[in-house]
């Protein structure tokens, strides 16, 4: 894939990166397109535009210009041609899908994935014939696994990793290498890591979601998603699902990401290293049984998450010894930890994946997917972690022994 690859360091990319200056005068930074349509100055230009001879704008649905700057630059950031941003992580999720596969077709994911990305996988393609089969990352021998559920109506694999809520490391280079066996791509959610900490593409994947929503925004203010990827992949996913089905960003939001983005690296140095004190701290205390987090030696995927990430980023899961009882109790005593659901904003949010995030999964599919009642999820924020552990500390006292 031919990369938009420059001189420049990451962090430099993070702030810089794609040039404003075809859409304003000199601004520092680039206005927002408030605009749903665009004026055409005669007829044969309009006509131009939609038969394809032409450039230039036309509806927002289609394409406009703050929203052109925001897929640039994650094009740039992703080490990809171009990319799509979508009104949410869901709505990239389904572009993707809905455009790889059709009635009849199926494919391989984890089977520990976003709760919403779950449901739309289990219960709304089946309408559409479009057939998941899942796999466990947890299991050994996962690779092979994934091989002898492929056959000739798989059209993608897709992969979260790290993986929400488990935190379990997949090999992006061996599904990538199994997916160009079988000529199909591999599609890989991306927003447990960010680009700055993980880059998908240069591994071998072929398409990256993110949940913009998350750590791209990084404020907890705005809904959106991205897909990104070579050229020719992204313009089918245009064409055959995003101009008429029409999950659109806003050109609002995609500013917002376009602002939040400026402090990516700081924001997930400072997330990581935050995350891997508590993901010590969690593990020393006596009401918990396990951390979950790709950080530490302990777990199983450390050496492979050191391989494929620069940093481990902010989440972490843990799992309480009085299960679910426990996890009721200390989600309603924290007070600095926020009890909502979403995660990679500035300020820590907890929650419990089997009732929350991941109530679409039957008690069957939480247990295959290694989601217990006694898990909790903890999305570190930019608050001092010394108040973040005392916060916990206080809460996780009042657990009874
Ligand atoms: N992919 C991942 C890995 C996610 O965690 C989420 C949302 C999505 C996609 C969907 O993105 P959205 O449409 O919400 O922008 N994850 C959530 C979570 O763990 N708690 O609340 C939302």
């Amino acid at each position: 894939m031919a990369t938009k690859k420059n001189r420049f360091s990451e962090e430099t990319n993070i702030v810089h990166g794609i040039d404003n200056s075809h859409i304003s005068t000199q601004d520092l930074v680039a206005p927002i397109h408030m605009t749903s349509t665009f004026k055409f100055n005669d007829f044969d230009q309009g006509a131009g535009v939609f038969d394809g001879s032409r450039q230039g704008y036309v509806y927002t649905r289609i394409a406009n210009p703050t929203v052109d700057l925001l897929q640039e630059k994650m094009a740039l950031l992703e080490g990809g041609e171009a990319a799509i941003a979508t009104a949410s992580g869901m709505a990239a999720i389904a572009a993707v899908t809905m455009t790889l596969a059709g009635p009849g077709d199926n494919f391989v994911a984890c089977n520990s994935v976003y709760g919403g990305t779950f449901a739309l996988f289990k219960d709304h393609l089946r309408k559409f014939n479009i057939s998941p089969r899942f796999v466990s990352p947890v299991k050994t021998n996962t690779i092979d696994r994934v091989a002898s559920l492929m056959d000739a109506d798989t059209r993608f694999l897709f992969i979260e990793t790290p993986a929400n809520p488990t935190l379990s490391i997949i090999n992006i280079e061996l599904w990538a290498t199994l997916a160009d066996q079988h000529r199909i791509p591999l599609v890989v959610d991306n927003t447990f890591a960010s680009p700055y900490l993980q880059k998908p593409l240069d591994m071998g994947a072929h398409l990256v979601i993110h949940s913009a929503t998350k750590y791209l925004g990084g404020h907890g203010d705005i809904i959106a998603g991205m897909v990104i990827g070579d050229g020719a992949m992204i313009q089918r996913i245009r064409t055959e699902y995003m101009d008429h089905f029409g999950p659109a960003v806003s050109p609002f939001n995609a500013w917002l990401i376009l602002r939040g983005l400026k402090t990516l690296a700081i924001r997930m140095d400072r997330h990581s290293s935050t995350a891997l004190k508590v993901a010590m701290w969690l593990e020393n205390h006596p009401k918990v049984s396990q951390v979950y987090y790709p950080g530490l030696g302990s777990h199983p995927d450390h050496l492979l998450a050191q391989k494929q990430m620069k940093q481990f980023s902010g989440i972490l899961g843990f799992e309480l010894k009085g299960g679910r009882a426990a996890a009721r109790t200390l989600l309603n005593r924290v007070e600095l930890c926020t009890l909502a659901v979403s995660l990679g904003d500035c300020d820590t949010l907890i929650q419990h994946p089997a009732s929350m995030t991941h109530s679409t999964y039957s008690e069957a599919d939480l247990r295959a997917a290694g989601i217990d009642q006694g898990l909790v999820r903890l999305s570190l924020g930019l608050e001092h972690p010394d108040d973040i552990m005392d916060d916990l500390e206080t809460a996780l006292a009042a657990i009874d022994d």
